[in-house]
């Protein structure tokens, strides 16, 4: 009588952590609050074969705060180190230079994702960056301060920009 009660209980305790797999599993965006900035997902695209950058992006950063802010920099453990890259448009060539901020205007939201205007170049990854991967990126903003990030490496949508980020 007694087992029984206990095999019960235990059935019922590996569903309940099914669940909250199931819960963790189903869940496919992230954020940060850093200050009055709300950081929307932070994702990398897995790095190409041989190549040694990688690139990282957001869904957006969104300033509800009521004075501008900017990114400034950042740094992570996966890769040597970080730049703020602009990509222009000069005719048909795509042009990326590295910028010194970001520009996050009070009330609003930026975009960061890939394909747009922005993104955080990975300088010299340590490893190749696979889907599933996650990693800490450490992001340095002018007043809201630095704040640790998790990356998720994860295949760009189907149907998204393809983003095409050669280095
Ligand atoms: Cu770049």
């Amino acid at each position: 009588m007694h087992s029984e009660y206990f095999g019960r209980r235990l059935a019922l305790r590996s569903l309940a952590a099914i669940a909250l797999l199931v819960a963790a599993a189903s869940t496919h965006a992230h954020d940060f609050r850093a200050g009055s900035l709300v950081i929307d997902h932070p994702y990398a695209t897995p790095s190409l074969a041989g190549a040694p950058n990688g690139a990282a992006y957001f869904r957006s950063i969104r300033n509800r705060g009521a004075s501008a802010d900017r990114l400034l920099g950042a740094t992570t453990e996966a890769a040597e180190r970080v730049e703020l890259h602009e990509m222009t448009m000069d005719g048909n060539v795509m042009r990326m230079r590295e910028v010194p901020a970001i520009d996050l205007p009070a009330g609003q939201e930026v975009q960061l994702r890939h394909g747009q205007r922005w993104h955080l170049m990975l300088v010299n990854l340590r490893q190749p960056l696979a889907v599933g991967d996650r990693f800490d990126l450490t992001l340095k903003f002018e007043k809201a301060g630095e704040h640790k990030v998790k990356v998720w490496v994860q295949q760009p949508r189907a149907g998204a920009a393809t983003g095409g980020h050669q280095h």
